[in-house]
């Protein structure tokens, strides 16, 4: 049985429901999505693409990589000899899995609901389903088209499991509407996109996540600090798949923003900041140049850039820590031979 597909309207950072099934289940409907809603995301989405722009130095929001052909770059980058982070979180799981689960299900007590975090195709939490055995899985994603798919194409394959699709980019605020979360939760953040928020804003997350949680557990794919060739070429790979994703960006703020932005124009930049402990992506301008927009403009010079992401590099001790200081205990975590990344669990 197909999920069913509410659409109220898209706001920013404001749940929106995509999916429901076995609706009996699901209270409190609309009340979170209702209130203050945002006419037109795109105009939003817009208003901010611009506003980075015109900041110096210049940045874009990481989130403005995953327009459709972004996600499939992403893709292709997983499977590059040189980026590391997806083949070793899914070698730690195929080792560690059972180990991992019976771990999990020790914090939350068995059939916990299990959420999701920047879900996408849902493989790797439905890697979950036969050893966490969830009650309910709810899928939270930013791509509502990409992750309602998912959800359609994992609700046929398992016809008896209740799925909740949540539209929303919780980089600013998580909050799931009344009910999704009606018991102990396993929030589910693989991947290391916690690497995508400046320390702060990750222990922002995690707070909230350790409320949604309400009793559960987070369960939380962490990319840890290494050599820096080794960091720098899993974001500057030799076939330029990394260069092409950065350089998408340009594409996706000229449709968003009515942009003239000339990729040829521009040079794809990957470095580790030490300090800072983050991988940083940049574009640079090859020559001096001029940007316009539908109600904006700016000159770049030769060799100035536009930030468009920070990757946080974390070790055992440190995440460990920013996990207590986020309010969790019991904290565990399984890593591959090299250390090179960190599944990490805590009791919320
Ligand atoms: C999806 C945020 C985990 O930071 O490694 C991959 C994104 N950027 N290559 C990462 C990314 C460049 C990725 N995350």
């Amino acid at each position: 049985m197909l999920p069913t597909t509410l659409t109220p309207p898209m706001q920013m950072n404001a749940p929106r429901l995509l999916q429901l099934h076995n609706a009996g289940t699901y209270a409190g409907n609309n009340a979170d999505t209702d209130t203050d809603p945002d006419p037109d995301p795109d105009a939003a989405l817009a208003a901010e693409a611009a506003a980075g722009l015109l900041a110096k130095p210049a940045f874009a929001s990481p989130k403005f990589f995953y327009d459709t052909l972004g996600s499939r770059l992403f893709e292709a980058i997983t499977a590059l000899e040189e980026y590391y982070p997806t083949r070793t979180e899914n070698a730690i799981f195929a080792s560690h899995g059972a180990a991992i689960a019976r771990a999990a299900l020790a914090r939350t007590g068995a059939a916990p609901v299990l959420v999701d975090l920047g879900a996408g195709s849902c493989a790797k939490a439905s890697r979950l389903f036969g050893t966490v055995r969830p009650r309910r899985y709810v899928a939270v994603d930013i791509a509502v088209e990409f992750v309602t798919q998912a959800l359609q194409h994992l609700q046929r394959e398992n016809p008896e499991l209740d799925l909740v699709g949540v539209g929303q980019d919780f980089s600013e605020r998580l909050q799931l509407p009344a009910g999704v979360v009606d018991g102990p939760a396993l929030v589910f953040y693989p991947g290391s996109s916690i690497g995508n928020f400046a320390p702060d804003d990750a222990l922002r997350l995690l707070r909230e996540a350790r409320e949604l949680a309400a009793g559960g557990a987070l369960l939380v794919g962490v990319d840890l600090i290494k050599p820096r060739a080794l960091l720098e070429a899993a974001y500057d790979d030799a076939l330029g798949v990394t260069a092409a994703f950065n350089l998408n960006v340009l594409r996706h703020l000229n449709r968003l923003l009515g942009a003239d932005f000339a990729p040829r124009d521009w040079r794809h930049v990957a470095l580790f900041n030490a300090e800072a402990s983050r991988v940083e992506m940049h574009l640079e301008a090859k020559s001096d140049l001029q940007v316009r927009w539908t109600g904006g403009e700016r000159s770049f010079s030769a060799g100035e850039r536009i930030h468009t992401e920070s990757s946080h590099k974390w070790t055992p001790a440190s995440f460990s820590a920013l996990l207590r200081d986020a309010g969790c205990h019991d904290i565990q975590h399984w890593q591959d031979e090299r250390g090179w990344f960190g599944v990490f669990l805590a009791a919320a």
